[in-house]
């Protein structure tokens, strides 16, 4: 096949993985702007390459006019989380949604394959729209913990430096890591909870602390510099305590002092 026509077919795959990453990177947004956990970590995709479908195809003995039929991962997106838990739940949000639909799922976590490797794969048909009109794509995304995504891309590399041919002495190292990556997963989702919180208050103050800061700026257009500076020098009092509570308390406080220069300045313009 010519490499232009490569490029033509492998266009609205792009335009598929870009699509999914923007929406499931909203998802992280969206979740940490009403100041929950994100169950989702990171998000990444990828089109293959077409040496890798070549490759992959002659493996599977898929002719070229079969490529886009058979080999289902042309398209790519990786759902990186923190804890094995949250795989489920990024399953359900999935399993969810109507942009997408489930053609078939594969469990690698709870059945490891025997080269160590574990991630939930997904297939979905995903539609996009491009100057030919709509086309449906196949699209694989594999859902894994930080622990197994470090695991299989170490693993990936070796395997690619050695054509999948990995020394017997290596490959056992990685079934043993694999093993300790097991531990790993669990030893976190014990404590899992008590992560989950320390992540949520400090995304909570984070903001609290970016709204606050925003206040006092607008302050400045309204009312007179010192009484500024002295509103600000009771914010860097209270950010030293490292209070939640009194952070807290001082942003409403500091609300209700700009909702009252608010309508202050609208009844003189109405005046
Ligand atoms: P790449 O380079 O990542 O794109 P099958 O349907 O069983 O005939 P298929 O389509 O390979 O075969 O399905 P499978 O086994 O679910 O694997 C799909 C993808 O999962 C692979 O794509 C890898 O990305 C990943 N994967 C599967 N097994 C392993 C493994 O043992 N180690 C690592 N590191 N990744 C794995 P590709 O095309 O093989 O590779």
């Amino acid at each position: 096949m010519e490499i232009q026509l490569w490029r033509e077919i492998l266009s609205p795959y792009d335009l598929a993985v870009r699509e999914l990453v923007v929406k499931f990177e909203h998802l992280i947004t969206e979740y940490r702007n009403q100041g929950l956990y994100s169950p989702i970590e990171q998000v990444t995709g990828r089109v293959k390459t077409v040496a890798s479908i070549l490759d992959k195809a002659q493996k599977k003995n898929v002719t070229a006019e079969e490529v886009e039929e058979k080999i289902m991962d042309i398209a790519g997106v990786r759902i990186i989380c923190q804890f094995v838990e949250d795989i489920q739940k990024v399953v359900e949000i999935i399993r969810a949604r109507t942009d997408m639909e489930i053609v078939s799922e594969r469990d690698y976590v709870s059945h490891m394959k025997d080269s160590g490797y574990r991630s939930y794969h997904i297939i979905v048909l995903y539609e996009v729209q491009t100057v030919n009109g709509s086309r449906k794509i196949h699209v694989e995304i594999q859902i894994r913990t930080l622990a197994m995504n470090f695991w299989s891309t170490i693993e990936h590399s070796l395997q690619y430096k050695y054509k999948k041919n990995i020394p017997e002495h290596i490959s056992e190292k990685l079934t043993n890591v694999a093993n300790a990556i097991i531990s790993l997963d669990n030893e976190m989702s014990s404590v899992r909870s008590e992560i989950m919180d320390a992540q949520i208050s400090s995304q909570l103050r984070t903001r609290l602390v970016a709204d606050i800061l925003n206040n006092i700026q607008n302050l400045y257009r309204v009312t007179t510099k010192r009484e500024v500076q002295k509103i600000q020098d009771e914010f860097y009092r209270i950010y030293e305590l490292n209070d939640i509570d009194q952070l807290r308390r001082f942003g409403r406080e500091l609300d209700l002092i700009a909702e009252g220069y608010r309508a202050q300045s609208v009844e003189t313009e109405e005046v």
